[in-house]
């Protein structure tokens, strides 16, 4: 039995080493990109025995993903590598850095057709405490959708469902997504996302009012960047306030935020621990340029 099960498509992801946008950047630094692989990793660095389940293809990008992912401690054994379709790529320009020019981070997936994007109902999942499952998976083709729906089914025995809106608007708009998101979200158990992204999706970022637009999940935790979190449980409120951070990007923060969470739901903690425990991790990913802190061991 494995403490935590995460799926969903991780890419070979290239940040710039220039700022400027993608038309003028000519260097590139490859990383992971995989935002349930990235909750995965960190879990795994934390002691839980985690497995990542996903789609590669058979080419050299695939066994750099497996191989990275791996480097965490995470079982990569119910990945399944396909040789007729590519593994997922993307490249991005320095987010925070445009933003301060006024430009918007522009972000290119080189994904459609990808290995990942032929995950559908029937996948091999091994039986776990915690299953961890976002929002990009049903963006990403119809079986992807299918499999997404198939998971969040109530059923009984089935691990603690965790899913993070994750809204990504370059693969769908929020008019398409918003109710298929919230439909995934109330089969879930826990539900994280952002007071933004429920703003675009949902038309509100009050903390109350998603809960109530997500009527199923025994607990919704809003994410409210600097102004903290706050968890909706069936025991009521609770508000914690974020760290103060000099951000350095804030790529793979909101996965951070998710694995601190689950690392102290899987301890037993309560939801203000909980909370924190978010907060200490999306801080140490805040600090740096990657998008998940580095394996133990390994300098960042
Ligand atoms: O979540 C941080 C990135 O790793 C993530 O955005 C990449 O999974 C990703 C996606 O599909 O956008």
């Amino acid at each position: 039995m494995y403490d935590a099960v995460c799926l969903g498509e991780t890419m070979a992801a290239f940040a710039p080493t220039d700022d400027g946008p993608l038309s003028g950047v000519a260097g590139f630094t490859r990383g992971l990109g995989g935002a349930e692989s990235n909750v995965a990793c960190a879990l795994a660095a934390a002691g839980h025995r985690t497995a990542w389940v996903s789609r590669l293809g058979g080419d050299g990008f695939g066994d750099f993903v497996r191989d990275a992912v791996a480097a965490y401690g995470v079982d990569v054994s119910y990945v399944v590598r396909d040789p007729d379709r590519p593994t997922g790529v993307y490249f991005r320009t320095a987010a925070e850095r445009a933003h301060a020019e006024g430009a918007p981070a522009e972000v290119a997936y080189y994904r459609r057709g990808s290995a990942a994007s032929a995950l559908a109902p029937g996948a091999e999942l091994p039986p776990s405490r915690v299953l961890h499952l976002t929002g990009i998976t049903p963006a990403l083709s119809p079986t992807c959708l299918a499999l997404a729906r198939e998971l969040t089914v109530r059923r009984p025995g089935r691990p603690l469902v965790s899913f993070d809106v994750n809204h990504r608007p370059a693969l769908w708009p929020a008019e398409e997504a918003g109710p298929v998101l919230a439909e995934l979200a109330r089969g879930a158990d826990l539900v994280f996302v952002g007071a933004d992204e429920a703003a675009a999706l949902w038309g509100t970022a009050r903390p109350e009012d998603i809960r109530a637009a997500l009527p199923g999940p025994a607990t919704v935790v809003v994410k409210q960047g600097a102004d903290g979190a706050t968890a909706l449980t069936a025991r009521g409120v609770t508000h914690v306030a974020a760290h103060e951070v000099d951000v350095v990007a804030y790529v793979g923060a909101g996965d951070a935020f998710a694995a601190g969470y689950l690392d102290a739901t899987l301890t037993g903690r309560p939801a203000a621990d909980a909370l924190r425990r978010g907060h200490d991790y999306a801080a140490r990913v805040l600090a740096t340029a990657a998008d998940l802190a580095p394996p133990p061991g390994v300098p960042a």
